[in-house]
């Protein structure tokens, strides 16, 4: 009799895909987690922002795209409709609800010089969320929610996705590259460079572009432009047909790593819209530092090191933060990672996350 028990899929990386799952599996957030955050969030929108002005209070970033880790913050987006506001959305009521989140006893910081008005609640350990617990709240900031919607749609197409995202975040904290205000660059950026990775470099292609393809038929109601920017794209799933790619997970990591470890970071720009994935920094005229004037007349710097295109903003420059320093730290760790998984023995790419 021939053999009954075929081994499951095998390749020379199952032993570095089995370490990438064993680094996630213990951050898959509970049910219980996303409970309470959801009640923390309803708190927010039904006690608070509905007492002082009546809004809508919408959920996005990681815990609404699926790239949600235990102890991940909580993005929220305030977005006023109504046509005589009590408060001015964008300048009055960011100070008002920050004076009533105090009240609360959350540590509250708002941010009044970034690109939209953020307040950043802290609420210390507690029996609930033993490492404590941090939110951002945004106010008009819609693009985000396309945005969180599209990363979103891509989390569904290919479950690898969510796995590399989880543990390029996991790897990116412990070595000290995952802060925007250190000048490296925010979980959302790496989330970028994963999609260019998987729609464009590997071969065949695990994701398809979903912002090119499709006869680019919006359906009926379909929202096309937000603050002026093109924000279509490709929702109909069940017309997206399995990618032929079916590489390990470790396998595609360790090709991201390499990838990344000699990318042109000096002269190229991620960008997940553009069919190649890739525009040059001189096309985008991100050749240097930019001041520009933000919408509230803050001055906002690009500092044009490492760029990554966001996908419907297309003058925004997701790598904006990240500093020379941060660049070479950034391009350090992406050569350490491909050297280690390279390796392919346990031993060795064990030490891929360890704490800087
Ligand atoms: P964490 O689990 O919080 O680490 P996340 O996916 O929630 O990861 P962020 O908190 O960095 O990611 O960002 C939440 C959302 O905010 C994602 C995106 O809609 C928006 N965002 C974050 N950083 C940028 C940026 N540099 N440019 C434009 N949008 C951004
Ligand atoms: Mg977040």
């Amino acid at each position: 009799a021939g053999p009954t028990n075929p081994q499951p899929y095998q390749d020379a990386y199952s032993g570095f895909t089995e370490y990438v799952l064993s680094i996630n599996r213990p951050q898959y957030p509970s049910a219980n987690e996303m409970y309470l955050k959801e009640q923390l969030r309803s708190l927010i929108d039904v006690e608070i922002v509905q007492r002082i002005q009546p809004s809508r209070v919408i959920p996005f970033g990681s815990l609404v795209n699926g790239f949600a880790t235990a102890n991940s913050d909580l993005d929220l987006c305030i977005l006023d409709d109504s046509p005589n506001p009590r408060y001015k959305i964008k300048t009055e009521l960011p100070e008002v609800l920050a004076a009533e989140f105090e009240r609360y006893g959350f540590e509250v910081k708002l941010l009044t010089k970034t690109r939209i008005p953020i307040i950043k609640l802290v609420q210390g350990p507690t029996a609930q969320f033993p490492l404590g617990l941090a939110m951002d709240i945004g106010f008009e900031n819609r693009l985000a929610l396309h945005n969180t919607r599209l990363l979103a749609t891509y989390s569904r197409i290919d479950s690898r996705l969510r796995e590399m995202v989880l543990f390029v975040k996991h790897w990116a904290k412990v070595r000290g590259i995952n802060s925007s205000y250190h000048g490296t660059l925010s979980s959302y950026g790496y989330v970028l460079t994963i999609l260019h990775f998987l729609i464009n470099v590997a071969s065949p292609s695990c994701l398809p572009n979903l912002q090119h393809i499709g006869a680019q038929v919006p359906v009926p109601f379909e929202e096309l432009e937000c603050e002026g920017y093109n924000i279509w794209f490709f929702k109909d799933l069940t017309n997206i047909p399995p990618s032929l790619n079916r590489r390990s997970i470790g396998e595609l990591m360790a090709e991201y790593f390499s990838y990344y470890a000699q990318f042109d970071f000096r002269n190229m720009v991620i960008s997940i819209r553009t069919p190649g994935g890739l525009l040059t920094k001189t096309s985008k005229g991100w050749t240097q530092a930019l001041d520009r004037v933000g919408p509230e007349d803050q001055k906002v710097r690009s500092r044009n090191f490492l760029c990554i295109e966001d996908p419907f903003e297309i003058t925004h420059n997701v790598g904006r933060t990240v500093g020379k320093n941060g660049l070479y730290d950034i391009r350090g760790e992406y050569m350490r990672a491909s050297k280690l998984t390279r390796a392919r023995d346990p031993r060795v790419f064990r030490a891929l996350c360890e704490q800087r």
